[in-house]
């Protein structure tokens, strides 16, 4: 982790570069590693989910055969911070049915209201492509001023996701064949290409694949994991792998996806790679328990994914119930 000295204010030199009216850096250099800009146009919002196209939905419903279902979300309110110094989850009453019961209620009706206050990302969650940015551009070559504090992401902002994760699923349960330390633990492309291997579940173009590294349920056991900056995840190396299989989406049972700490440079290599280059939204917080039991039960690692971040507009994330139908 960079230390920056608190009163430090500078150096700091003005951009060197200019904007257009669309929010382009103009000759914006595209990224040296694995990138899909101008893929699928200049004005493209939604990176990798243009994978997932009509066909690619309905192939992932033939895969619907028993009709079991998995929610891979963790309870909202629930004690799994999110990474940083996000604050829990406030759920609110605006009306209850006490209200009613003490004369108190709105026209005699026995009702009930109320307000959750969050951090968008502060359980299981999206991040959009708009959510990381790197020497100042975002996802296609975009501006990272783009997103303000008072207009949000005005672009690739996540509705722009709002009906993309409809899609064949992929479980690799790197922790089920082996012993990943909570904490340090680092889950390479080769182990990933290894678990899938052993799983029978090579991943295609435009799946889902969904990561069990064991940290959720190491931190539900046993705080000293949980308050613990370090954790496992994915090595930057991973982003090649992503990347030669046409991944859609990948989603991991931890706070940010990648291990924490990653190599020497800037933060978060694996964020700025997926979200900046490859376009390609993460999912953070998975639970992904039930599933890996499933699979492990039945032998089968490939579902039906389906999950639909809301559409909060110019938003840089989402909570969202994921669900695995087998
Ligand atoms: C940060 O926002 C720093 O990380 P994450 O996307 O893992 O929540």
């Amino acid at each position: 982790v960079r230390e920056i000295p608190e009163d430090s204010i500078g150096p700091w030199k003005p951009p060197a570069y200019e904007v257009t009216a669309d929010g382009k850096i103009t000759d914006a250099p595209v990224p040296a590693g694995p990138h899909n800009w101008n893929r699928w146009g200049a004005s493209d919002q939604r990176g990798t989910l243009n994978l997932i196209d009509e066909r690619k939905a309905a192939e992932a419903a033939a895969l619907v055969k028993t009709g079991q279902r998995f929610s891979l979300a963790l309870p909202i309110g629930g004690s799994i911070p999110a990474f940083g110094t996000r604050p829990a989850v406030r759920h609110l009453f605006s009306r209850s049915m006490a209200d009613a019961l003490v004369g108190d209620g709105f026209n005699g009706m026995e009702s009930a209201d109320d307000v959750v206050v969050m951090d968008l990302q502060a359980s299981t969650q999206i991040d959009a492509l708009s959510h990381f940015a790197a020497e100042d551009l975002l996802y296609n070559g975009y501006w990272a001023g783009a997103v303000t504090a008072r207009s949000g992401a005005r672009r690739l902002g996540v509705q722009h996701l709002a009906d993309g994760f409809v899609t064949r699923g992929v479980l690799l349960d790197v922790a089920a064949g082996h012993d990943l330390d909570p904490v340090c633990g680092v889950i390479t492309g080769e182990l990933l290409e290894a678990t899938a291997t052993a799983q029978n579940a090579h991943p295609r173009p435009g799946d889902a694949v969904l990561i069990r590294t064991g940290w959720l349920a190491a931190a539900l056991a046993d705080e000293a994991v949980r308050l613990r900056r370090r954790s496992v995840g994915l090595a930057v190396d991973t982003l090649d792998w992503l990347a030669d299989h046409d991944v859609a989406f990948v989603a991991v049972d931890n706070r940010a996806v990648e291990a924490i700490p990653g190599p020497p440079g800037p933060l978060l290599p694996l964020h700025i790679g997926a979200l900046r280059d490859l376009g390609m939204p993460l999912g953070e917080l998975f639970d992904l328990e039930d599933l890996s039991r499933s699979c492990t039960a039945d032998g089968v690692h490939e579902f039906m994914f389906v999950a639909m971040p809301l559409p909060v507009v110019n938003a840089v994330g989402s909570p969202v119930n994921p669900v695995a139908i087998k």
